[in-house]
């Protein structure tokens, strides 16, 4: 029979000295690939530490469509249809028990956790050539962790005109 201390040495190698396939690879990134009447992409990724992610924006919008144009995420992914409206409406895990007033920038906690043109800008139409959003972001209140309650995977981002007509959508994916 084995002493006790050499079959702990045993046990703790097998717990704590565990091999690659107990690690889960978890994504740390994910990103809407917009293709059709909206271009570009919106990513989103990890700035470590369980939440928060760095969003970089590259979207372009036909001149023939007028702005300003502002961008959300939104509940669900986008239907095998490609219809926007089937999106639902905004993302807001943390929504509050009172209606939200307002989205003010400068007090992100303000706005809806999908309001990203609320706390960046929505943007304008170009005088010149096609209205297009290049930027990049921190948001402290996106996850990009699967489990954490403003994960983000599986969404979508839907971008809107002037009259809130849904002109592009993209489900987010891992990159
Ligand atoms: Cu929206």
């Amino acid at each position: 029979m084995l002493p006790g201390c050499i079959i702990s040495f045993f046990l703790f190698t097998a717990v704590f000295a565990a091999p690659p396939f107990f690690t889960r690879d978890e994504p740390k990134a994910y990103v809407a690939g917009f293709s059709g009447v909206v271009e570009g992409s919106v990513k989103f990724t990890s700035t470590g530490g369980g939440a928060g992610v760095s969003i970089d924006y590259k979207l372009f919008v036909p001149n023939n469509l007028l702005g300003p144009f502002s961008y959300h995420i939104h509940e669900n992914p986008v239907p095998a249809d490609g219809n926007c409206a089937g999106t639902g409406g905004h993302f807001d895990p943390f929504k509050p028990n009172s209606p939200r007033t307002g989205c003010d920038r400068s007090k992100s906690w303000t706005c809806e956790i999908g309001d990203l043109s609320g706390k960046l800008y929505p943007f304008p139409q170009s005088t010149a050539g096609s209205p297009s959003l290049t930027a990049t972001l921190r948001d402290p209140w996106i996850s990009v962790i699967p489990g954490n309650a403003a994960f983000i995977g599986g969404r979508s981002i839907v971008v809107h005109n002037i009259n809130k007509d849904r002109i592009g959508c993209a489900t987010l994916v891992p990159l």
